[in-house]
């Protein structure tokens, strides 16, 4: 499958990758939009959050464990941060492995764009 996800999970292409375990990898956002712009994925190529299924739950929960962790080791959990899935076309997603931004080190505005 020709995804750039998947060729980063399996290291054909490089990323600058923070965390990675045996089932996700967290890298840093090629186009950052915030001083930390993290990307966590699952290594299975899910295409959109409408293809979790009731098997991916612990994964899900496993990916938020994740981004807590992530927030608290590069030190901005106490300030907070900003966790954001563009699920489709119209939400802006342009990737179409599932992705999680995590997002963080200034004050966000609402609403998003
Ligand atoms: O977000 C897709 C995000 O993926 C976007 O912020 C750029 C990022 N991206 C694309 N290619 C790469 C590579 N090769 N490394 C790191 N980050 C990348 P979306 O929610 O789909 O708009």
């Amino acid at each position: 499958m020709d995804c750039i996800f998947c060729k980063i999970v399996k290291k054909e292409i490089p990323s600058k990758v923070v965390y990675e375990d045996e089932k996700v990898v967290a890298f840093h956002d090629i186009n950052p939009q915030a001083p930390y712009h993290i990307l966590v994925i699952p290594k299975k190529h899910l295409s959109t959050l409408l293809d979790l299924t009731e098997e991916d739950k612990d994964l899900i929960g496993h990916i938020y464990l994740v981004i807590n962790r992530l927030a608290k080791d590069l030190g901005f959990a106490e300030r907070g941060y900003r966790v954001v899935v563009n699920c489709k076309e119209e939400a802006g997603q342009t990737v179409f492995h599932l992705h999680f931004h995590l997002l963080a080190g200034r004050t966000m505005g609402w609403p998003p764009g």
